[in-house]
């Protein structure tokens, strides 16, 4: 038997976290566990989404400061860990979030250069002892992720930032995913086929290790 558990997607855009989601929870389906939800951050509660929505946004009068874009991201995530994840995990679903508090000391402590500190504050105060049981980290180099963006759509106000944010973003997603025990990180560089693969390896590895 395995105990429910909340898995995140980390990476930066054109990682392949919308893809990863979906693919683990068929992968999760395959093994006989059905019960399971996928949300995405920020978003997935109507409140969410309208900040979701706000913070992608193009203003041409006005721009964020880094600490309004820090904190609509907390919003965001407080508003659909306390409405949608919590509850769904207490009544034994598994939850799989695409993204989660990794992009905000990713994004807007090395992209925006927030300090790490002030945004560990906020998790503290906020998401107390609430961790992931596992975090898959899909790692990409900037220039391959915002070209499958590019392919893929337009581009909104965060994506719109100069290749040297998105450096700076990942290099703090590498210095924090390096030493935890519960991060795996996966090369996304790989083709698609090649990092589900991957991915699948690493999913069912560790399930082995929750069984109880
Ligand atoms: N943000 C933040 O700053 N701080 C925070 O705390 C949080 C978020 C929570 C959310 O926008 C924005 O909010 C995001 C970070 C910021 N902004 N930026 N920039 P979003 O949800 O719209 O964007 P995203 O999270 O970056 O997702 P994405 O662009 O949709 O990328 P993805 O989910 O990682 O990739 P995908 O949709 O699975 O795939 C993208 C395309 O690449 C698609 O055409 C795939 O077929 C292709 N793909 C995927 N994998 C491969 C491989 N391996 N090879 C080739 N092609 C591939």
């Amino acid at each position: 038997m395995i105990k429910n558990k909340f898995i995140v997607i980390e990476g930066l855009e054109g990682a392949g976290k919308t893809h990863a989601c979906i693919y683990i929870k068929n992968t999760l389906n395959k093994y006989n566990i059905k019960n399971v939800i996928l949300v995405r951050q920020p978003g997935s509660t109507p409140i969410a989404e309208e900040i979701r929505n706000l913070i992608k946004k193009n203003f041409n009068t006005e721009d964020f400061t880094k600490e309004t874009e820090l904190l609509l991201m907390y919003a965001a995530r407080i508003q659909l860990v306390k409405k949608i994840i919590q509850p769904a995990l207490k009544r034994g679903m598994w939850v799989i979030s695409d993204r989660h508090d990794l992009s905000s000391l990713a994004y807007q402590g090395g992209g925006l250069g927030i300090q790490e500190k002030k945004i560990i504050q906020l998790k503290n105060l906020f998401l107390r002892g609430f961790i992931p049981d596992l975090t898959i980290y899909l790692d990409v180099f900037p220039k391959i992720g915002l070209k499958r963006a590019l392919n893929r759509n337009s581009l909104d106000r965060i994506e719109r930032r100069k290749l040297e944010f998105f450096k700076k973003t990942r290099k703090i997603y590498l210095k924090n995913t390096q030493s935890d025990q519960k991060i795996i990180k996966i090369n996304a560089n790989l083709n698609i086929n090649t990092v589900q693969k991957n991915i699948k390896k690493k999913i069912l590895n560790w399930l082995k290790q929750q069984i109880i």
